[in-house]
């Protein structure tokens, strides 16, 4: 059948994000709680999927005794290994614990603060032992209701002294992971410290092993500051520092919905994919997302699939675009190259700026230049919609 995934296609889910109860802030949950072991079963009854990821108490509640911990890796391990799924991604969970309801490593309590090193260190020995790579930081917590709370420059230093001092343990240990910061704007914060995957970027080039880290940039998380996510993707194609990405859909203006990929906004969900196989991303492509609070087992099943499902209908898509001869035409006519022009200002010298200021241009035959881009765009939709 077309459109089914394998493990090839790189695709992940979240203990999380399976497993999500439905509870919401005006609601209990809805779906029963499944243990670690249940939820690979879930995946495995899912088919197709290559791996699995958890925050440090997704998998072993925080107060978990070193025996029921033991018990709850045994039985994980073989689940994971009944259905031939690997771990992919871990991190740790800095933001339910009450003791982190001022931030992690930006707390204003040393002792948090510390105690938040500690947690990451414990969550990396974790992800290690099951063969995680790549590891997350989203500083769920790590922000402001009121700026008189903290900070921001200060703020910002404690963050950096955290993600160098666990680079250098990563290190020691050899892990050989690969960081991943995780932008968001809001939610739970009212504001939360480095808001877009823009921040991140930025942010990277001042730490200690700038190498090491990288970008996990979520959809909704940027809809929800009302940005293209492509562009903000793009970015970190272009600086080799995408190394994770949290697919999900989310309606602008709304709460952080973790809507099923492609759920909400179609063309943009197109322009991504296109954007990541255009570009022959390697990494994994992880569904952050969960199901509707109505859905039962079965329609959670239906959730997990329908994410996988629509990535590759627009993988498909893209290559249908790539190849229409419409699409191709339009493309010569708003392609206008010419590389000797280029040339003048691809490098500066006194004899290239001299030849470029000299140069006289015809501002009326630039601007009655036609963009068809409405056709393109309809052409585009037409595709999108299978006419
Ligand atoms: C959210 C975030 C989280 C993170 C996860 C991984 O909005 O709650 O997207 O789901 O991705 O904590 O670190
Ligand atoms: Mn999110
Ligand atoms: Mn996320």
């Amino acid at each position: 059948m077309p459109f089914t995934p394998s493990p090839s296609d790189n695709f992940t889910f979240g203990l999380w994000t399976v497993g999500n109860t439905g509870r919401d802030p005006f609601g209990e949950p809805t779906r029963p709680r499944l243990s670690p072991a249940e939820i690979v079963e879930l995946l495995g009854e899912v088919g197709g999927v290559r791996g699995v990821n958890f925050h440090d108490n997704d998998l072993i509640p925080i107060d978990a005794s070193p025996a029921e911990s033991r018990q709850i890796k045994a039985d994980f391990a073989r689940a994971l290994k009944r259905h031939k799924l690997k771990v992919a991604m871990a991190t740790t969970n800095l933001f339910t614990d009450p003791a982190f309801k001022d931030g992690a490593f930006t707390s204003n309590d040393a002792e948090v603060r510390a105690y938040a090193i500690q947690k990451t260190m414990r969550g990396m020995d974790l992800g290690a032992e099951f063969g995680a790579k790549i590891y997350v930081f989203w500083g769920g917590r790590e922000g402001t209701e009121t700026d008189a709370a903290k900070d921001p420059i200060e703020s910002e230093a404690r963050f950096r002294r955290a993600i160098d001092f666990l680079c250098d343990y990563s290190r020691s240990k050899n892990y050989g992971y690969r960081f991943a910061l995780e932008a968001k704007p809001n939610e739970p914060r009212g504001h939360m410290f480095f808001p877009t995957t823009g921040s991140y970027l930025a942010f990277i080039a001042t730490l200690k092993h700038p190498g090491m880290v990288g970008v996990n940039p979520e959809v909704a998380h940027e809809h929800m500051a009302g940005l293209n996510f492509s562009h903000a993707v793009a970015q970190a194609l272009a600086a080799n520092k995408l190394f994770h990405i949290d697919l999900n859909d989310q309606q602008f203006g709304r709460y952080d919905q973790d809507f099923r990929f492609g759920a909400a906004d179609i063309k943009s969900a197109f322009f991504l994919v296109k954007l990541l196989e255009d570009n022959a991303y390697k990494g994994f492509r992880h569904f952050d997302a969960h199901a509707y609070r109505t859905s039962d087992r079965k329609d959670v099943i239906e959730f997990a699939r329908g994410c996988m499902r629509t990535y590759l209908i627009l993988k498909d898509k893209a290559r249908r675009w790539n190849a229409d001869p419409e699409v191709r035409r339009l493309q010569r006519t708003i392609r206008r190259d010419n590389a000797r022009l280029d040339e003048l200002w691809s490098r500066y010298s006194a004899t290239s700026a001299a030849a470029l200021s000299r140069r006289e241009f015809d501002r009326q035959a630039m601007a009655a230049r036609p963009l068809p881009y409405e056709r393109l765009d309809q052409r585009t939709m037409e595709i999108l919609l299978g006419v």
